[in-house]
């Protein structure tokens, strides 16, 4: 009879799973020793890092990533990555050691509660009853992870369950496309024939259901104005369409006032709505038709007003654009292009993404953490290539990096480019050394401003004044932590010096970082200044 082990990596090898990205320790050993030769492990100096690699690598393939931690220590670690995969709904398959069933009672050390930490974050957490029912615990986990909304499974084994003999578990197909219901997108599709004046606001859940050919042929069937959901996890929608109206405020007043000119509204593949500052006031304007389509029975649960349709994206706007009336010849307006950044000193963020953009391949894949200077990003950076935006939409720090270098491997044939703040790169900065050793040629732009820029930008916004702490970060030495790392790394401090760093960056095969001293950032929080009546909290 097999081992709990040897059954384990035979269903990981016929679910795909042959990557493993972790950190491991002691419980873990008897799983990973004499890992099989089609297996590789991926190894992340601390968890927010491998899990966080995990992420963008399964963003990248568009399927579920397996993971390894160590017991609560690194399940503690790394669950700030678990979060962004609940929230953006990846499926990541994680699991951890737990010390020796034998003598867990007594409480030893590394003894891990590591399943009830994780709970809210994930769509199932699990320590085996039995040892003999660790393989197919794996196998729930993997078929749960991956049906929509997509999103994480934790599963914690004890130590001593890997040498316990066990029966074969055979993978098993189970389908993860859930038909919307076609009499509630018939309702929807009268509402658009008796419309003057639609609008799409499109979600991240169309990328999650390979719906990009469907919206845009929705959307011109309809000839409707698109907008992109607030805080945006992806881009789904080609950015340069003549449809394309941009992205829509985090907060409620400013949002309903964005809309307010539209009689029916349908959210594709979103939450109804993602706000950020409480400025309160409608979801939408009273007599607006509002309708959400969407993956996630939550958030079809949760949504504030309007009615909520749960199936595939792809099957609705497909059903949809077979189903509504064509309108034709409205006069649609184009996106108005922002005017061309000056080079100044220090480089502004604009700058800095107009010679960005002006430098990166078409199908170049971002993976974006820089809070302040995100509005910049949006109106200098253009793509039209599905798969090519990442971003947290949960105000986690750490995500940027772990996951350009995960979406780097998952993409050997497209340059990642992270453009991060010198902020956020803190958080998961032992990645640099993941992306040298995988030979993910991932280029890190670091927007150096020395400064926490979006907590000042805020304190404005809400008039809670400039008189708070820990807002500044000076003297740390970008180029020399990168090559600590051993990463080739360079500082760019004058504008003419910008373009030839980013091309040669382009040119080398190797993961580079550039380190651009720019300058302090806005005083805008999310595209909003103090025209939206922000919160007073002084
Ligand atoms: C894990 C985590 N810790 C702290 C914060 C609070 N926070 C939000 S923005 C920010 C500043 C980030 O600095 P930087 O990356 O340099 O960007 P900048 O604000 O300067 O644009 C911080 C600390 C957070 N969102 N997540």
């Amino acid at each position: 009879m097999s081992t709990v082990r040897e059954i384990t990596y035979q269903l990981l090898r016929e679910l795909e799973l042959t990557v493993i990205f972790g950190n491991p320790g002691s419980t873990e050993l008897p799983f990973l020793r004499d890992m099989p030769g089609e297996f590789e492990y991926v190894l992340g100096l601390h968890e927010r890092s491998a899990a966080g690699m995990a992420l963008g690598y399964a963003l990248g393939t568009g399927k579920a990533a397996f993971v390894n931690l160590h017991s609560i220590a690194s399940a503690g670690n790394g669950l700030s990555a678990l979060v962004d995969a609940h929230s953006m709904h990846v499926p990541l398959l994680v699991t951890t050691g737990q010390q020796d069933r034998r003598q867990i009672l007594s409480e030893p050390f590394l003894t891990s509660r590591a399943v009830e930490v994780v709970r809210p974050y994930v769509k199932w957490a699990y320590e085996p009853l039995r040892a003999e029912d660790v393989p197919a615990a794996i196998a729930r986990g993997y078929y749960l992870a991956m049906q929509p909304p997509r999103g994480p499974v934790f599963i914690s084994v004890p130590m001593d369950d890997w040498t316990h003999e066990c029966d074969p578990v055979a993978a098993r197909r189970v389908t993860a496309t859930v038909l919307p219901d076609p009499a509630a997108l018939d309702e929807v599709a009268q509402a658009l024939d008796a419309s003057r004046n639609p609008a799409l606001v499109v979600g991240a859940q169309i990328e999650e259901d390979d719906a990009w050919p469907e919206t845009v042929a929705l959307a011109e069937h309809l000839d409707a104005d698109v907008y992109e959901q607030p805080i945006a996890p992806r881009w789904s929608f080609p950015r340069s369409h003549r449809l394309f109206r941009g992205g829509l405020l985090p907060a409620q007043q400013p949002l309903a006032d964005q809309l307010a000119g539209y009689d029916t509204v349908l959210v594709l593949g979103a939450s109804i709505f993602l706000y950020y500052a409480y400025v309160p006031g409608v979801p939408i304007r009273r007599g607006t038709k509002l309708f959400q389509l969407t993956n996630s029975p939550e958030q079809a649960a949760a949504a504030l007003a309007g009615h909520s349709i749960v199936g595939s994206l792809k099957m609705a706007a497909e059903y949809l654009r077979g189903h509504a009336k064509g309108r034709k010849n409205q006069a649609s307006v184009r996106r108005v292009q922002p005017s061309a950044p000056k080079p100044e000193h220090p480089i502004t963020a604009a700058y800095l993404f107009s010679v960005l953009d002006r430098v990166m391949p078409r199908d170049a894949v971002i993976a974006e953490e820089c809070p302040s200077a995100k509005g910049d990003l949006e109106r200098y950076l253009v793509s039209d290539v599905p798969g090519s935006f990442y971003s947290v939409p949960n105000g986690v720090l750490g995500f940027g990096l772990p996951a350009a270098v995960g979406l780097q491997m998952a993409h050997p044939k497209r340059r990642v480019v992270c453009p991060i703040g010198d902020g956020s790169l803190q958080y998961s900065v032992q990645a640099l050394w993941s992306a040298v050793q995988q030979k993910a040629p991932v280029i890190v732009i670091v927007l150096q401003n020395f400064d926490y820029s979006a907590l000042k930008g805020f304190s404005d916004f809400t008039k809670v004044g400039r008189n708070v702490h820990g807002m500044d970060i000076p003297g740390i030495d970008l180029v020399k932590l990168a090559q600590g790392y051993g990463l080739a790394a360079q500082a760019v401090e004058r504008t003419e010096d910008l373009e030839p760093a980013l091309q040669e960056a382009f040119r080398s095969p190797e993961p580079r970082l550039i380190s651009v001293h720019v300058a302090k950032g806005g005083q805008k929080c999310m595209g909003m200044d103090q025209s939206v009546n922000p919160p007073n909290y002084r």
